[in-house]
């Protein structure tokens, strides 16, 4: 008989609503330091979210939406250099005052630790980036919470590509048959699916029009005991929020022995 022993997280979008007024307004911060013009609309970031990664973004938006830019000589070290300003205010804006987790992340992830279930983080996010939301939310040692912490470029492929999920399962030393990956994407399901994880979606305003084939369930947030999730496709019993219980019997349900 299979046994959940693993909980899985994406970070970005899932743990925490860091796209539209933290990633983005970093970038944009980043951009002005540099004297350069780029302004990263809400709207607009939300087809740049079709790239997963920073620096594979900014290259993304210059390709398809600045030809004309005249690129330095270095430019990958341009990229970089960007991106490393981006993150030191991304984490900045963590360090005072944060962004708050999801409703029902905190408390799933407590019950979680109290029912020994293992826990890891798979993310195409930068490692500091991390650190200060975990921080911020769970206080000094919320990273310790995490088994692994599997982020950014450990992998050469990132989201859509199953690689960061099968980097996370292999040092786990896990099956995917034992583990329940959380995402809120469809870049982020491609990758949990084609790792052969059994994945729960909560939505987010960037990502509800999004193809989620693939996920045992999609709910718009985890939900708290008087703030019920609602349940956009799939089925997760009477349960109105994600507890443990409610994780097991979804487990069983789409893995049976
Ligand atoms: C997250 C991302 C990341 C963040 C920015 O995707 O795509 O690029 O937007 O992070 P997912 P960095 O939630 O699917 O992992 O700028 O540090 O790369
Ligand atoms: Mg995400």
């Amino acid at each position: 008989m299979p046994e959940l022993k693993a909980l899985l997280f994406d970070v970005d979008g899932t743990l925490a609503d860091t796209e539209r007024d933290g990633h983005r307004l970093a970038f944009n911060q980043a951009f002005a330091d540099a004297g350069l013009d780029w302004d990263w609309s809400v709207e607009l970031y939300g087809q740049l979210l079709t790239v997963t990664g920073g620096k594979e973004r900014i290259r993304y938006y210059l390709d398809s939406w600045r030809p004309e830019f005249k690129r330095p000589a270095k430019f990958e070290e341009f990229v970089a250099g960007l991106h490393k300003a981006k993150t030191r205010h991304y984490t900045v804006m963590l360090d005072n005052g944060g962004i708050p987790f999801r409703p029902g992340v905190r408390r799933l992830l407590c019950e979680a630790r109290e029912e020994g279930l293992r826990l890891a983080i798979a993310t195409t996010t930068t490692p500091e980036n991390v650190t200060a939301l975990l921080k911020s939310n769970l206080g000094e040692d919320g990273e310790r919470w995490f088994e692994l912490i599997a982020a950014g470029d450990i992998v050469p492929a990132k989201k859509p590509a199953p690689d960061i999920y099968r980097y996370v399962l292999e040092h786990m030393r896990l099956s995917a048959k034992e583990c329940i990956a959380f995402e809120d994407s469809e870049n982020g399901v491609q990758a949990s699916c084609g790792a052969q994880l059994l994945t729960v979606i909560t939505t987010n305003d960037y990502t509800t029009t999004h193809d989620f084939n693939g996920a045992a369930v999609v709910l718009d947030q985890l939900g708290e005991p008087g703030n019920p999730f609602k349940v956009l496709h799939g089925s997760i019993g009477q349960h109105r929020y994600i507890s443990v219980a409610a994780l097991n019997e979804l487990f069983h349900r789409v893995l049976p022995a």
